[in-house]
Formats: C-alpha cells, sequence, structure tokens
C-alpha cells in the first residue's frame, strides 16, 4: 500500500536500442502499454506530444486534437489520467542546434509551434501540466550561443507558452548535459531563476529526476528538499544513475538506497501529492533484458519506492530529535543505515 499517486511514460518500455546498437526488444503498441501500466498499479501517464499524436508534424491542428481525444479515450476506457505533455523537440530535424533557444529563427518558430500544439493535446487529454525537458538548449562548441541571449529566448518562450493558454503548468525539467555538453537550465536553481523571469512565476515550477541531479553532481533528494522549499515541486522522475557517465535512467534506489530513502522522506514529510502530484518514474529496463521482463523495472521501482514509503512510516523521528540535540550524527547515521539494511 502506498498513500501517493504513480505515473509513467511510455518512452519507459523501449525496444532498448543504445547509440551502439540497435533494437533488442519487441514494439509494444501504445493502448497496450497503457493497459499494462494498469495492470502494474500506476494511476497516470506521462506523454510527450508525439507519444500521443504521432507524425503531428505533418497534421493540421483539427488533426492533432482529433487524435488526442482518440488517445483520452483509451486511457478513459482504462482508468488511467493523463499527468503532462512534453513537446519531444529533440527528435525533430529543426532542432539539431537546440530549440527555443537555436540560432535559426525559423527552428525557433518551430519550437513554438510545438509548444502550443502540446499545450493543445494537453488539454485534449484533460490535463494542464506541460513538462519542458530542455535537451538541447545549450551548447557542444561554446562559443556557438551567446548564454546571455539563450536564456532570454528560453524565458521569452515561456511567456509565449504562459500566454497562450492562462490555465497551463510549465514543469521545467533540468539536466546539466546530455545530449549536450553544457545546458543553460542545469539545475532545480536555475529553474527557479527562469521562472522567477517569466510573466508568471506562479505557473511555473519544476519536474526533478534523480539521475538529473547525480549527473550535476548533486544529492537528489537535496534538490527535491529545495524545489519543495520553493513550493515548486509539481512533478518527479524517479530513477537511480552510477555516478557521473550517460545518462543511465536505472531503477529507483538500486544504485544509491540512501539517497533513494531519503528523497522518499521528504516528499513524504512535505505532503507531496497532496495537490495531486504524481510519483513519477524515469527508468530504463537494461539492454540485456528480454521481452518477458521488459516492464520488470517499472514493477522493481514501485516495489523499492513501497519499501521505502514504509521505512520512512517506521522512522524514530524522537531518536532523530535526541541525535541533532546532542549533535550526535554518527549515531543518527547508523540508525538510518541500520533501518535500511534490517528486513
Ligand atoms: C531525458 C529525460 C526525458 C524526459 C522526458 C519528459 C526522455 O534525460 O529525462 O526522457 O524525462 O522527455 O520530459
Ligand atoms: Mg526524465
Amino acid at each position: 500500500m502506498s498513500n501517493f499517486k504513480f505515473s509513467v511514460g511510455p518512452w519507459n518500455v523501449s525496444e532498448g536500442a543504445d547509440v551502439y546498437g540497435p533494437e533488442v526488444r519487441k514494439t509494444i503498441s501504445l493502448e497496450d502499454k497503457i493497459i499494462m501500466f494498469k495492470k502494474l498499479g500506476f494511476d497516470a501517464v506521462q506523454f510527450h506530444d508525439d507519444d500521443a499524436v504521432p507524425n503531428m508534424n505533418n497534421m493540421t491542428n483539427e488533426e492533432i486534437i482529433a487524435e488526442a481525444k482518440h488517445v483520452k479515450k483509451i486511457l478513459d476506457e482504462n482508468g488511467l489520467a493523463a499527468e503532462f505533455v512534453a513537446p519531444r523537440l529533440w527528435m525533430d530535424p529543426h532542432c539539431t542546434d537546440g530549440a527555443f533557444t537555436s540560432n535559426s529563427p525559423e527552428d525557433r518558430e518551430f519550437a513554438i509551434w510545438r509548444a502550443y500544439r502540446s499545450i493543445d493535446i494537453a488539454n485534449a487529454l484533460g490535463c494542464n501540466k506541460i513538462v519542458l525537458w530542455l535537451a538541447r538548449e545549450g551548447t557542444l562548441c561554446a562559443e556557438s550561443k551567446s548564454a546571455v541571449t539563450a536564456v532570454k529566448y528560453l524565458v521569452e518562450a515561456l511567456n509565449k507558452m504562459l500566454t497562450y493558454d492562462k490555465k497551463i503548468k510549465i514543469l521545467i525539467e533540468p539536466k546539466p548535459n546530455e545530449p549536450v555538453d553544457r545546458s543553460f537550465c542545469g539545475t532545480i536553481g536555475h529553474v527557479m531563476g527562469v521562472s522567477a523571469a517569466t510573466i508568471d512565476p506562479s505557473r511555473v515550477g519544476g519536474l526533478l529526476e534523480s539521475a538529473h541531479a547525480v549527473l550535476a553532481g548533486l544529492d537528489p533528494a537535496n534538490e527535491i528538499g529545495f524545489a519543495l522549499a520553493m513550493g515548486k515541486l509539481w512533478g518527479v522522475h524517479l530513477n537511480d544513475q552510477n555516478g557521473l557517465k550517460f545518462d543511465q535512467d536505472r531503477s529507483f534506489g538500486v544504485e544509491n538506497l540512501r539517497q533513494a530513502f531519503n528523497q522518499v522522506k521528504l516528499l513524504v514529510e512535505n505532503g507531496y501529492g497532496k495537490n495531486g502530484e504524481y510519483i513519477g518514474l524515469d527508468v530504463k529496463a537494461m539492454r540485456t533484458t528480454r521481452d518477458d521482463a521488459g516492464w520488470q523495472h517499472l514493477t522493481n521501482s514501485l516495489e523499492i519506492f513501497r519499501i521505502l514509503e514504509a521505512k520512512v512510516a517506521k522512522y524514530d523521528y524522537s531518536f532523530q530529535e535526541k541525535c541533532i540535540k546532542e549533535r550526535n550524527y554518527e549515531a543518527l547515521e547508523l540508525y538510518v543505515m541500520k533501518l535500511l539494511m534490517n528486513g
């Protein structure tokens, strides 16, 4: 049992291709994934714009909305909600050099078109959250873009989206690198800065992904804490990451259990979810995973989360208080480690 609601995106169940090798698992249709997500205990689905409406570049606005409504029907039939829509700008040839911060005015215009369509799709799916993972908003060649101009372009794009629809909320998902070398908005702190610079900071917040924080050399729990303190943690992508290397999207908790515990602890202590926020996963099966186990990283992540939630419920806050009073953090640390190691 859990006090939280859970969400997952269709890209979490993939064919397993990586930069050095081809697909290793069969393709599963969106509808079959949705049916399975429900069976596995999820409450909502996260979407890229083109997860919901493939081939959208070649469709009229009306056709896009009609297709999104069809997906909404599938969600309704399976008792699942849509959590958010994220424009998948990084896959498009228009966005080779970035999207909102591209050096090309036409390509920046295209990015805004896709952002508007993502808002239309979100409305058709019955959700008001737009997630922006700013994948290529940064540089490979440091001199190729001015960080000053680029950040201003970014704020401009957010303002356009906020003006296009007065009810949407924008969740920026920061990541310090990959596929770019230096991104313009790498941590939750950057997200807060960008939010404050928009015409409506109350509608611009963050989605924190554990692995992205680790890639920035930060503790994901501390990043979660910062966003919670600002009242801006509107989504999470829980997963794990073994140090500073390629983005691994490992199952939640499998690399750093104590960090995972502290993420859950902060979420519980601060009433995350009380405003309808979901515990979102962004996890990848290992490439070695066979077809019949292609969902196991999801069930493993859910199980680890729930076990950690139970550990938080058992957590002895009076002992924590005593240790803090006596400034005996060695004792507190051992207590936490034993709590995690025992049963
Ligand atoms: C990349 C990510 C992305 C985002 C997704 C939704 C493909 O590191 O985390 O996953 O989470 O695009 O915003
Ligand atoms: Mg993510």
